[in-house]
């Protein structure tokens, strides 16, 4: 087995050690790259192999660009025996099924955060990627794009808006046709590192991995016509960048529903935070009550309304959407006892039989 193959991918002491533990002798292990209908193309230390799920698998249990499988050798492909447990997970609401959870990526260790500096830029989107990305487990960090068109007082005027509304996360701007601004990434573009590329369709984020790669990996849209995205790339892939770091190049995110993580709306907006502990009343709610230092810091213009306008919006959605879940899990849990008196009955029934009632 080449080890190092592995490592390059991101494999350490702790992911063998997990592995151990789950694998049956004979299986080794993978980590995905991309899937491509229902096969998965994995990078093993003996080189990408094209791995298959065993029938019947349901859909929760897919695997995700970015996840560390356990494989069983088996023909031309190898079989999806697990997924090891993953270190951070980015995911969203998938679209139909409302409480159904769609994995986006595994075990990234950093989210860069896409937003294009001239007409997609909106600190209220940035928010809420940032709150999903929190929730995530990896370290986001701010990539405003695009730094070439608008003048240059328009990007110090976003810049500093951007660093006000996220006062904790590390910011760069970067064109990725200049390649200004790129090398300012290399602290989290290390080796066995993983980082995927999140942002609206259109934000640049294959000109960016290209840029970064210094060849064309990901097509990019020919022409910026009307500043709207237009879903270039249409598959999540994890892509190999020359000096050992990995990157995943995905779909432009539209609607980036919030699924889980009050955490992530605390860290996110950490300052209102600190300011409700100030408040004079602990269940304050900031609409107008005595004594309250957040609605005190918007009027001294330390707090953006927007922004706690903000905040609110998506705590509600937040809401909404673990009401939904605990309904579904609750539909569950009465589906899974049904089923087991089902069950119970059954084997009554046949034990009856057998002692010949
Ligand atoms: N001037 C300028 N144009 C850019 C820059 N980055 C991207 N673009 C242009 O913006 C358009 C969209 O870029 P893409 O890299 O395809 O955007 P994307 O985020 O990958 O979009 P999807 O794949 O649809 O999600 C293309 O026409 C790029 O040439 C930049 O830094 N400066
Ligand atoms: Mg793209
Ligand atoms: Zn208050």
């Amino acid at each position: 087995m080449n080890l190092d193959l592995l490592a390059a991918h991101g494999w350490d002491s702790a992911w063998a050690a997990c592995f151990d533990t789950v694998a049956a002798p004979g299986c080794f292990p993978g980590r995905v790259l991309e899937q491509q209908r229902a096969l998965w193309l994995c990078a093993t230390a003996g080189g990408d192999r094209r791995c298959l799920l065993p029938s019947g698998t349901r859909d929760a249990g897919l695997p995700a660009p970015g996840d560390w499988l356990v494989l069983e050798p088996s023909g031309e492909h190898s079989l999806i025996r697990a997924i090891l447990p993953r270190r951070s997970l980015l995911s969203r609401q998938a679209a139909g099924e409302a409480t159904d959870q769609q994995v986006l990526a595994a075990n990234m260790d950093t989210l860069f955060l896409c937003m294009a500096l001239d007409r997609d830029f909106s600190l209220r989107r940035l928010e809420r990627f940032l709150t999903v990305a929190w929730s995530s487990g990896a370290e986001p960090v701010i990539v405003l794009t695009k730094a070439d068109l608008p003048p240059p007082e328009l990007v110090a005027a976003r810049l500093a808006e951007t660093a006000i509304a996220a006062p904790e996360v590390a910011l760069c701007t970067v064109s990725g046709v200049t390649g200004d601004g790129i090398a300012a990434l290399a602290p989290w573009l290390l080796p066995g590192r993983t980082i995927a590329l999140i942002g609206a369709s259109g934000a640049g984020k294959s000109t960016l991995l290209n840029a970064l790669a210094g060849v064309a990996l990901s097509p990019t849209a020919a022409l910026d016509g009307d500043g709207k995205g237009r879903h270039t790339t249409t598959w999540r892939a994890l892509h190999r960048l020359p000096d050992g770091a990995l990157v995943l190049d995905s779909p432009g995110i539209r609607a980036l529903k919030l699924w889980d993580g009050e955490s992530g709306l605390d860290r996110t907006f950490a300052e209102i935070r600190a300011l409700a502990q100030l408040c004079r009343f602990r269940n304050c709610r900031h609409e107008g009550e005595p004594g309250c230092a957040v609605q005190a810091a918007i009027a001294r213009g330390d707090l953006a309304e927007a922004r706690l306008e903000n905040r609110r919006k998506l705590a509600r959605e937040l809401a909404f959407a673990e009401r939904k879940q605990s309904k579904a899990a609750a539909a569950e849990e009465r589906h899974r006892w049904k089923r087991l008196h089902r069950d119970n009955r059954a084997r009554d029934a046949h034990r009856a039989r057998q002692r010949g009632e």
